[in-house]
């Protein structure tokens, strides 16, 4: 998949060695490659980054910590997680970079996490560097109490390695609002301190910031419809489908809705809903933030909705769309469903999601023409604005919501117009992955000079 012959000769090597140091770590290679993709046109006129192993110290991560979780159950039985915190470069600022509870996390998922992270949050021009944890729990199907005391079993061990200077995490998959008060309780009462600025996705009233919770989708449009406007087109009367129902998926509908665009899918990992009516959004908070129900129940008493079951041969990806949000997971959207949108009239793609799109869907849209924005820059909304939150926490202030969105649109302009711009200096008009990866990199690369052998 990985094929080391279409990289610079300069990295070819170093790629070499990243496959030999972590061996079957699919999305970790995968995630690694196409940044060595991006810089392959550079590395040869670039010399500044093709000396000094800048290259190298950039794949391996500063720190790599993995812990057991224990934790007792409702049945009074001891149940085992792994816990997971990769802190993955501190150039630019302190690790910052959120937990994923999820069966299949694995030490290759948190390092491709914490590599794109890394770039990401160059990219908001903020003061954070990149990082990612979290642990194999599975919260589906668990009570608030187990939940809890997962929750207080993970922190009682990370607590010593972060800190407002040192590491900040904060949600990503499975872990949202609830989580992260349990974690900052724990952390509160280990350490005898109130660092809020230590963890961020707080609830508004104990030192969260406005627009946290919706920044990641709201994000993800603000982006999108930056692209859209580079070619004189709007949300406007856009068909969208977004992939997911969750934290990201939720407000990327909201927002898409908002700038007058209609919303006809979303899916979760048991199956897709259609509703050519457009997407209540309304019920879809009710029935997945405050009930914590399936998506499948959306359809009730809905006549024009359809739910379709996964494993029944079709995907979110078959429904006709101008616009296709995947705000999931990785790997979700492959070649065999970048085909189908293309033949169904696909303008654009703006990834919600991490990596959600494979190489070789990825390598169809740009041939195709369709507009397509790595989640890299399309997603950093939401670290941006927990980075908001650390400024807001620092300075013991707290901004209203119109401010902070406000922050979090211009921020997203700002990643798109510097990708944009990047991708043409360096010979890549319109290729919004080259440009993401050469302006994050470059940005970590030029600290990481200054800082020394670091
Ligand atoms: P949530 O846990 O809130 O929602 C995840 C959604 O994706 C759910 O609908 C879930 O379905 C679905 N999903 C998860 N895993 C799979 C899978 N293996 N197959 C099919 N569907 C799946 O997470 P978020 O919305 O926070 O995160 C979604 C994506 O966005 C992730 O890639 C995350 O890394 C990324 N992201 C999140 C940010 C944030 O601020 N939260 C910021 C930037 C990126 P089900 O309920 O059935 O599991
Ligand atoms: O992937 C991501 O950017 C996140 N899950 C958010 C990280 C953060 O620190 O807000």
């Amino acid at each position: 998949m990985n094929d080391t012959s279409s990289l610079h000769p300069i990295l070819q090597p170093t790629f070499e060695t990243v496959l030999q140091r972590n061996p079957g770590e699919a999305e970790f290679q995968q995630a690694v490659f196409e940044v060595m993709q991006s810089m392959s046109p550079i590395v040869g006129t670039h010399k500044r980054y093709a000396g000094r192993s800048i290259v190298q110290r950039i794949c391996e991560p500063e720190r790599q910590i993995i812990f057991r979780v224990p934790w007792v159950d409702d049945k009074g039985e001891i149940q085992i997680n792994r816990g997971f915190r990769v802190e993955f470069n501190s150039a630019l600022g302190p690790f910052k970079g959120g937990l994923r509870f999820h069966p299949s996390v694995n030490l290759s998922i948190i390092k491709f996490l914490g590599f794109e992270q890394t770039f990401k949050n160059a990219l908001t021009g903020l003061p954070i560097g990149g990082g990612k944890g979290g642990s194999d729990f599975d919260p589906k199907g668990r009570s608030d109490g187990e939940v809890m005391r997962f929750c207080q079993s993970f922190m009682t061990e990370l607590y010593r390695h972060i800190g407002e200077y040192t590491d900040v995490p904060a949600g990503d998959i499975g872990v949202g609002g609830r989580e992260i008060g349990y974690l900052f309780g724990q952390y509160k009462r280990i350490t005898n301190r109130y660092e809020a600025g230590v963890i961020t996705g707080k609830g508004i009233t104990w030192g969260g910031s406005q627009a946290r919770k919706e920044a990641t989708g709201y994000g993800t449009v603000f982006f999108a419809d930056e692209m859209l406007r580079r070619v004189n087109d709007s949300f406007e009367g856009k068909r969208v489908v977004v992939s997911g129902s969750g934290n990201v998926a939720l407000y990327a509908i909201e927002k898409a809705t908002q700038l007058g665009a209609k919303v006809v899918a979303c899916s979760d990992s048991s199956g897709f809903v259609v509703d050519e009516d457009g997407l209540d959004l309304e019920a879809l908070i009710t029935l997945k933030e405050v009930n914590r129900g399936r998506l499948h129940e959306y359809v009730e008493g809905r006549p024009h909705a359809v739910h379709t079951p996964t494993g029944q041969g079709s995907s979110i990806w078959d429904v006709p769309t101008d616009v296709a949000l995947p705000c999931a997971t990785q790997n979700e959207l492959d070649e065999s469903h970048a085909r189908t949108l293309v033949k169904n009239g696909l303008k654009l793609v703006a990834e919600g999601a991490n990596m959600p799109t494979t190489p070789g869907a990825m390598a169809l849209f740009q041939s195709a023409g369709v507009l397509y924005a790595p989640g890299k820059a399309s997603n950093a909304g939401g670290v941006a604005t927990s980075a908001l939150e650390m400024q807001q926490n620092a300075s013991r202030d707290s901004w209203d919501f119109e401010t902070t969105e406000e922050r979090l649109r211009q921020i997203m302009i700002d990643i798109h117009d510097d990708v944009v711009n990047t991708a043409e200096e360096f010979g890549r008009p319109g290729d919004y992955v080259t440009g993401a990866n050469v302006a994050g990199f470059i940005k970590v690369a030029d600290a990481m000079l200054a800082l020394g052998v670091i």
